[in-house]
């Protein structure tokens, strides 16, 4: 089984994309944050609850009365040390926040325009940089979402759902007035606000960019070139423009199949990114730390989402839902945190990890459903085993080779209920 790292493209700067990438794939489990003016009608307006982040469009709210809404935000309990902390515990190595979404609406202090939380809120504080300073003091990466190719603010900018408008590569001819139109609102605002983020807030380990269906390669490669310059370290998501960035994104989904190059999931925990107090159909815990380990044995990385309310507050049901992905992490961490892909396809009672250490091998395998006879057969295994023990307790454990495998042999009954791992050093 080999290692697994980026592809490496390097480019114009000295940092290669596996370098940049090194600790973005040790980490392999991140918080999302969808958090903004929207968070504030929980999802409610005029009596439809079906509302989230995409409000103003959704509900169809002119900008002068989304703007006078924006003036009432005031998250009085925002406190960025809690909600890093909450991330830490659950055993997240970043977070990931919005620094603008399709509002256009910038969670930060922008010089840019007033569609800000400083000029155009009742908070006179900025959030992001309470939470980069915050994610510098315990150790997170402090990594940010910015929506590029949506901005309901900017007169230049496209509206629409995706599914509206024709992807710009599939079209032949792309109209030079809208191509010009477009390359106004870059110039204009999104790309000052970029290098606003690049400028002022420290390190940023990731820009997360959102919807770029309009966006030619060069304009994304554009602002590609400008991140590049101003934090060579930083890493770019796919979202930027076409065939661009370093790694790809799943949204809301888990691809079947393994992948060598670097990828992520981003999923919510209900059915919606920004916060809806109607919504009450969570995930459980359990297919979470699922999900989390599934994620993992194909190489990806698991970006978990939460939608803070209008307070400033990470609702109840996913701090619970984060503390159980937590405590079971804390013990099982080693399984994921470093680890690469699973050299196996996957088994039907589990999952598998792995990592080198000292010339060998550890694999970690995951059990969801425990073997009613005791016995674990993982096929194709004929290297042999220096030790065997369950990960949590350090519990020795046998395994003998057939023919086809190796057999691990299991206590009667599973010790943790969300997923034991079992670690297997072989030569
Ligand atoms: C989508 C957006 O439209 C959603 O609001 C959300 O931010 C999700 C992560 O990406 O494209």
């Amino acid at each position: 089984f080999g290692p697994v790292k980026a592809q490496n493209t390097s480019d114009s700067t000295d940092i290669t994309q596996e370098q940049r990438m090194e600790w973005w794939q040790d980490a392999r489990f991140g918080m999302f944050i969808h958090w903004g003016v929207y968070s504030k009608a929980g999802g409610e307006w005029k009596g439809e609850t079906n509302h989230a982040e995409w409000l103003q469009f959704t509900a169809k709210i002119p900008l002068q009365e989304y703007k006078e809404y924006a003036k009432t935000f005031d998250p009085v309990k925002f406190d960025a040390k809690e909600w890093v902390s909450i991330a830490k515990n659950a055993g997240m190595k970043y977070i990931v926040v919005t620094s603008k979404h399709h509002d256009g609406f910038a969670m930060y202090n922008s010089q840019v325009n007033d569609h800000n939380i400083i000029k155009g809120s009742s908070f006179h504080r900025d959030p992001l940089k309470e939470l980069a300073e915050e994610c510098k003091k315990q150790g997170l990466r402090f990594c940010v979402y910015y929506s590029l190719g949506r901005d309901w603010e900017d007169p230049d900018c496209p509206t629409g759902y995706a599914g509206n408008i024709a992807w710009r590569s599939n079209l032949i001819d792309y109209p030079i007035e809208k191509d010009k139109k477009l390359q106004r609102y870059l110039d204009r605002k999104a790309i000052p606000q970029i290098k606003e983020l690049l400028t002022n807030y420290g390190d940023i380990g990731v820009m997360w960019f959102d919807t770029y269906e309009l966006v030619s390669k060069q304009q994304g490669q554009k602002i590609v070139d400008i991140i590049r310059e101003l934090q060579p370290k930083c890493i770019i998501n796919s979202r930027v423009g076409p065939c661009l960035g370093d790694y790809t994104v799943n949204e809301q989904e888990v691809p079947e199949g393994i992948s060598i190059k670097p990828w992520e999931s981003c999923m919510t925990m209900n059915n919606h990114w920004g916060y809806n107090k109607a919504d009450d159909n969570w995930r459980t815990g359990e297919e979470l730390v699922h999900h989390l380990i599934d994620i993992a044995s194909k190489g990806g990385n698991f970006l978990l989402n939460v939608g803070p309310t209008g307070e400033g507050v990470i609702p109840t049901e996913s701090v619970e839902r984060l503390k159980v992905v937590g405590d079971w992490i804390k013990v099982n961490g080693e399984a994921i945190y470093g680890t690469t892909f699973s050299p196996f396809e996957k088994f039907v009672w589990g999952r598998c990890t792995q990592k080198k250490e000292n010339g060998n091998t550890i694999l970690y395998f995951s059990v969801f459903n425990w073997p009613e006879n005791g016995e674990l057969i993982v096929p194709e295994v004929h290297n042999k085993v220096m030790k065997s023990s369950l990960l949590a307790s350090g519990k020795q454990i046998k395994t003998h080779s057939l023919d086809n495998g190796l057999v691990i042999k299991l206590p009667n009954s599973a010790p943790d209920q969300l997923a034991t791992v079992v670690k297997v050093v072989v030569e």
